[in-house]
């Protein structure tokens, strides 16, 4: 257990088929962010996940199951956006639901927060990934990195992370007013935050140094995802 409380953080978790991953990132977040609110944005999951955050919010209800299978848009970044208007706390932590953004980091990204608008988790180290996703994950994050320098746009050392913090108010107020600026159907909603920040803007980076393999279930991403950041670093 951390020390101070939580109360003031909401984690939004985007899950399209995480059953065998939830519980378990439920379990270790609720234990040791003493007050954290928690909302489990779900895509139409078939594989139990729901069943798993209806559990957990049985028992606390700081746990919320967030059906956005009923939206019209799915995808990981509308999940999100959409999930930002049920906050009700100040600020806002994303992570993925399959136990690749360690537990433990929340919490230096909620100490980071506390001084900053936004705050980033970024990988300092990748292990476990093939020598062909290494290439194309870093060689798009670069090209992006170089688009949004020239264009005059925020930037942070990991261009394609999902694992960040930001104030609720800026998010909020991005998703209400902002929405079409999202790439709805994406996976790289920081990307579209970082497209849109106010210049001012404070950033803070937390490193972190290990990216566990996806524990269970499958991934999602494709190449066509990568294509479409590419294209997404223009809007
Ligand atoms: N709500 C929602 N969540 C999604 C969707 N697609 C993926 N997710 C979730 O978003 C998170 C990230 O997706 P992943 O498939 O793990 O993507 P990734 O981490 O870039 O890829 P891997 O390294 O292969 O795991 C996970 O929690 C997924 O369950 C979607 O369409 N809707
Ligand atoms: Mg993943």
């Amino acid at each position: 257990m951390e020390r101070g409380s939580f109360s003031g953080f909401t984690i939004i978790i985007p899950t399209l088929n995480e059953a065998n991953n939830i519980g378990r990132l439920i379990a270790a977040l609720t234990g040791r962010y003493k007050g954290v609110h928690i909302i489990v944005s779900d895509d139409g999951s078939r594989d139990g996940t729901r069943e798993e955050v209806l559990e957990a919010s049985g028992a606390n209800s700081n746990i919320l199951l967030f059906d956005h299978s009923k939206f019209k848009e799915h995808g990981l970044t509308a999940s999100v956006v959409d999930a930002a208007r049920l906050v009700k706390t100040e600020y806002v932590i994303v992570m993925d639901g399959d136990l690749q953004h360690p537990p433990e980091v929340v919490g230096k990204i909620a100490a980071g927060l506390r001084k900053s608008d936004l705050c980033i988790g970024v990988r300092t180290q990748v292990k476990n990934w093939g020598l062909h996703r290494i290439i194309l994950s870093k060689g798009i994050s670069y090209i992006v990195y170089l688009v949004f320098r020239i264009r005059g746009k925020a930037t942070c050392s990991d261009m394609m992370s999902g694992f960040f913090g930001i104030r609720a108010e800026i998010l909020e107020r991005l998703a209400r007013r902002n929405r079409k600026g999202f790439v709805l159907d994406g996976y790289k909603v920081l990307l579209d935050i970082l497209r849109m920040l106010d210049k001012n803007a404070r950033i803070f980076e937390v490193g972190y140094p290990t990216f566990h393999p996806r524990n269970e279930g499958r991934s999602k991403l494709r190449i066509k995802h990568m294509i479409e950041v590419l294209v997404s670093a223009f809007r």
